[in-house]
């Protein structure tokens, strides 16, 4: 019988959400996965811990290397010496607020960062397929719905910086002829979402409180409107897109949209509380300029790539209260037995 050989992937932030789903992902497919990590004093690694196994063991088939986005040359290296079928490309400075206080790192890293890899792709001629985490933060401004034909109204740094990746990967689609796709992401949302964006920090704090282990939630722009789905879809959207005969662009969406106030009533009702009792509002969580509505339309990628997401708003909202709610429990366990764990708000 013919030994199918593995399938090798790269992916960059692979400790990130999305990495961390996408990882375990292409890990059922029978792939063999690469992940680009940072050096960092504390552990970095938390989301993927569980897929990590020893090299010495022979199953083993997550592979992590030590390296930064604003660095070429070491890119360069990783490709050469991988040589990946698939390279997915995940990291990036990808806090909108952020953005704000550090304008040209964000640039280095989120805009700069695509370039490097394309450039690493072209200079060691490596045969790949390239993915391209783009943004609905690219729309910015623009009325809803928005879709593939929208044109971009960037409203902060790390949206001016993700359409310039846009673009130049779609120039090196053109000039050198790489299959390299951008898939332009609505929110998504999962209980591994990072604790300072606003899904994850109201299901925190809302758990933490009903647990009596916090008072107050202070957050910025209530009226906002997102198109939030589930990570764990949207990282089936991305493998999707490098399946397919020929490299595009793809708009991601649930196709629904609710404010950050819809949010908030809806998760603290779930704990039987009203937000209007903890809530607060506090000047630093707005931003200089807002994106006020996104919605998306992803007709494209359901009818092209086949592409379903499972999971709904109302269930993505009860799955993060859930585990929140699980890990509230153990806080208030260690809290009994004498350990306080620091909760910084930022
Ligand atoms: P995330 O949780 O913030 O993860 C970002 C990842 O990038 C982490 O693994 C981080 O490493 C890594 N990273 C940051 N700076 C780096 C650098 N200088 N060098 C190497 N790695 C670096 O983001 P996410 O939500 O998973 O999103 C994944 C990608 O999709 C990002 O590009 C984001 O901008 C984009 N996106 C996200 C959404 C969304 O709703 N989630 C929507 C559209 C697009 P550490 O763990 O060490 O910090
Ligand atoms: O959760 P957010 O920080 O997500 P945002 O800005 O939409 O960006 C996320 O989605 C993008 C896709 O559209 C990604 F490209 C990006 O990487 C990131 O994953 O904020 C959502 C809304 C904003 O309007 C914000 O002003 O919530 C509002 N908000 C209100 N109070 C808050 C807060 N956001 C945060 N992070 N913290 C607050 O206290």
């Amino acid at each position: 019988m013919e030994r199918k050989t593995m399938k090798t992937a790269l992916v960059t932030g692979i400790t990130g959400q999305d990495g961390s789903y996408l990882a375990e992902f292409l890990l059922d497919k029978g792939y063999a996965v690469h992940g680009l990590i940072r050096r960092s004093s504390t552990f970095n690694t938390d989301r993927i811990d569980h897929l990590y196994k020893d090299l010495h063991d022979p199953s083993a088939r997550v592979y992590l290397h030590y390296g930064d986005l604003s660095v070429s040359g070491q890119l360069t290296d990783m490709l050469h010496t991988i040589r990946p079928d698939e390279i997915y490309h995940l990291g990036a400075q990808s806090h909108v607020r952020v953005s704000f206080d550090m304008p040209e790192y964000t640039g280095d890293v989120t805009g700069l960062g695509t370039l490097r890899l394309l450039e690493a792709i072209r200079k060691t001629g490596i045969k790949t397929r390239f993915y391209q985490a783009s943004s609905s933060e690219m729309f910015g401004a623009a009325p809803p719905p928005q879709s593939e034909d929208t044109p971009f109204q960037p409203q902060s740094p790390y949206a001016a910086a993700k359409v310039y990746a846009y673009y130049v990967v779609r120039n090196y689609r053109d000039a050198y002829k790489l299959f390299a796709c951008n898939g332009i992401l609505f929110n998504h949302e999962s209980p591994r979402r990072g604790e300072t964006f606003v899904t994850r920090k109201i299901t925190r704090a809302a758990t933490r409180i009903k647990l009596g282990l916090q008072r107050k939630l202070y957050l910025g722009n209530l009226d906002a409107k997102r198109d939030w789905g589930f990570a764990g879809d949207y990282v089936e959207a991305m493998w999707l897109m490098l399946q397919h005969d020929k490299p595009d662009d793809y708009v991601i969406a649930l196709g629904e949209t609710h404010s950050v106030r819809q949010f908030l009533e809806k998760v603290f009702q779930k704990l039987d509380m009203d937000y209007r009792e903890y809530v607060e509002i506090d000047s630093k969580y707005f931003r200089p300029t807002d994106v006020n509505i996104l919605l998306g339309d992803s007709t494209k990628a359901r009818n092209v790539l086949g592409w379903r997401p499972k999971v709904g708003f109302d269930e993505l909202v009860d799955m993060m209260v859930k585990a929140d709610l699980e890990l509230a429990k153990k806080e208030e366990t260690l809290r009994i037995a004498g350990y306080e764990r620091s909760n910084n708000v930022r």
